[in-house]
């Protein structure tokens, strides 16, 4: 909106899970767009899951694209464990709001390996389902692929798997030695007035 009324030709992309897609907010950001020809980007990783709770246990309409386009939002549905697929969705998709200067909303059908937390048991869903979706998974997949065609050796696909676990690991042990907050920044970056928090 801000971007609109700045006459800023910019784009806004917004990241969320199907779970956010069971909550007011959802819905009026839906309508406000639209109505107003916003230029965001609605990306909706659909997992399957929210938390604990399987799409069809909290939705009547477990069709994501039909909501956003019940708004009258152009929709985009992809396979989002197919990274090329997703690379081509959301450049068309990207280039489709700014083009419109309207919203589009984009579902990406993915899947989550792991609990959705520390605390999460995972009883909500059997291990064949997980070990079916881990077939698809989008590393192995597209390695396999770049292999296939001769992009990618082994031995360079080890050096980048071990780069990226470096990494990780690198940023854990530089969150684990980190200091705590000081209270005082406790309210950087909240866009209220000054003195209302
Ligand atoms: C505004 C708000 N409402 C409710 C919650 C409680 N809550 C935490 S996670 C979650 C479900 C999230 O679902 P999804 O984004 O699909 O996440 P996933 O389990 O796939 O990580 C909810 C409702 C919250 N954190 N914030």
């Amino acid at each position: 909106l801000a971007d609109k009324m700045a006459g800023r030709a910019a784009l806004t992309a917004c990241f969320f899970g199907e779970g956010a897609i069971a909550e007011g907010a959802f819905h009026e950001a839906m309508n406000l767009a639209a109505l107003w020809q916003l230029p965001v980007l609605f990306c909706c990783e659909n997992n399957g899951y929210a938390m604990g709770t399987a799409l069809a246990r909290s939705e009547s309409q477990t069709d994501l694209c039909a909501k956003a386009a019940s708004y009258g939002v152009a929709t985009v549905q992809v396979d989002g464990m197919n990274v090329v697929a997703v690379l081509e969705a959301v450049q068309g998709a990207a280039q489709q709001v700014r083009t419109s200067g309207a919203p589009v909303f984009v579902e990406l059908r993915t899947y989550r390996f792991r609990a959705h937390s520390m605390f999460d048991p995972d009883l909500y869903r059997v291990k064949q389902e997980i070990d079916a979706w881990k077939t698809r998974g989008p590393i192995h997949t597209y390695s396999a692929r770049l292999k296939e065609q001769g992009d990618l050796t082994e031995d360079e696909f080890l050096a980048l798997d071990a780069a990226a676990q470096a990494e990780v690991d690198a940023a854990v042990a530089f969150a684990e030695a980190g200091t705590w907050e000081p209270v005082e920044d406790l309210l950087r970056d909240v866009h209220t007035p000054e003195g209302v928090a």
